[in-house]
């Protein structure tokens, strides 16, 4: 290191010290750089290709109220991936390097999004549980150190509030149905506890970033201490809807005053994050023909584009004539 880079070193690790944000133009270190597109993008990406488990069910809502509802849900996310890649960009990588990771299958996205919505029930869940365990995750985040990331957090958490609770109320009424109404939703609860449990990553031990992401404040909670509370905020909501949970071993302890849980299986967890999940091809192929398909559509805006610049300069240049 020059004399030059250990002084901004400094003035880097007293900013993070003192809870200084730390800006696009701020220097920064190389891996601080690299971890914050890996983690953003992946982000992003988590957010774009959660949209299709979700959109999968927009014909075929139970009715004209909760399709409004879900539409509006899977704009919003559509809405927080774009300011994750913006927030990305700032870091020094191009949108369609990002994009072209996820098509070529090489980045990675929240395993959460490899497996099928194959009722009504699973959309409920999805709200209640996946965007309940992203708001756990994503509340630190609205302080994490890089400043654009800080604040696209901020409001996508306020979004994220509302499809947790839109979900939630969607299970109460499917909690007080028919019989068959009620075994639609613990079949979906036994399906997606487990892979709900896994989104919050390895465990402490076995998570490589988690050490230099603590240390540089991207990250405030381990993976562990984020699913531990997310347990003990999930049972008793499980039990107002009157669901048993998928989990032999699950007891409260009265002394930790948390809940013990079983083993998650992180054979199954590591082979979807390799892309060998129940649906990881459909998802990145869906991506991929979407890309493509709306070619058009970045060529027509990028013509319009030019042809406007080219009649502005032309009237410059006519006015100054
Ligand atoms: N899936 O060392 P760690 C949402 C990877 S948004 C796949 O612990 P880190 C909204 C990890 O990347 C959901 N891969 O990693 C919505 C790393 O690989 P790498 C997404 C995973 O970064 C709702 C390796 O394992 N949220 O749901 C997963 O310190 C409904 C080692 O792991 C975010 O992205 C996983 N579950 O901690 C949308 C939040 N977990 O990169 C539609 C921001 C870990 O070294 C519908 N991200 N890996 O090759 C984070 O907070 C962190 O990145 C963690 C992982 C906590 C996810």
């Amino acid at each position: 290191m020059s004399a030059k880079e250990i002084d901004f070193q400094q003035i880097f690790d007293e900013k993070i010290e003192n809870e200084v944000r730390i800006e696009p133009k701020d220097w920064m270190p190389d891996a601080y750089r690299k971890t914050l597109i890996r983690q953003i993008s992946q982000h992003a990406h988590s957010e774009i290709v959660g949209m299709l488990p979700e959109a999968n069910w927009i014909t075929r809502a139970p009715s004209l109220n909760r399709k409004k509802i879900l539409l509006a849900k899977v704009q919003d996310e559509a809405g927080h991936g774009l300011y994750l890649y913006c927030a990305a960009e700032t870091l020094g990588v191009s949108r369609i390097q990002t994009l072209n990771d996820l098509h070529s299958g090489k980045a990675k996205y929240s395993s959460i999004f490899n497996y099928p919505t194959l009722t009504w029930a699973d959309i409920g869940i999805i709200g209640w549980l996946v965007d309940g365990a992203a708001i756990l995750n994503q509340v630190p985040l609205c302080r994490a150190s890089y400043g654009p990331y800080a604040r696209a957090m901020v409001r996508v958490c306020k979004e994220e509030s509302f499809h947790q609770r839109q979900g939630y109320e969607s299970l109460v009424v499917l909690s007080k149905g028919s019989p068959e109404q009620k075994e639609m939703l613990q079949d979906a609860m036994n399906r997606w506890w487990w892979p709900t449990l896994m989104m919050f990553g390895p465990k402490d031990e076995e998570s490589s970033n988690s050490d230099m992401s603590m240390k540089w404040r991207i990250k405030r909670f381990s993976n562990d201490e984020l699913r531990q509370r997310f347990v003990d905020i999930s049972i008793p909501q499980a039990e107002y809807l009157g669901l048993t949970i998928p989990d032999p071993d699950l007891k409260w302890n009265e002394e930790t005053g948390h809940y013990e849980f079983g083993e998650i299986d992180w054979e199954e967890f590591w082979a979807v994050v390799k892309g060998n999940g129940k649906c990881n091809k459909q998802r990145v192929d869906a991506r991929r023909n979407a890309h493509e398909e709306g070619a058009w559509v970045r060529d027509a805006a990028t013509a319009y584009h030019e042809k406007r610049s080219k009649r502005e300069n032309e009237q410059k240049q006519h006015k100054n004539a």
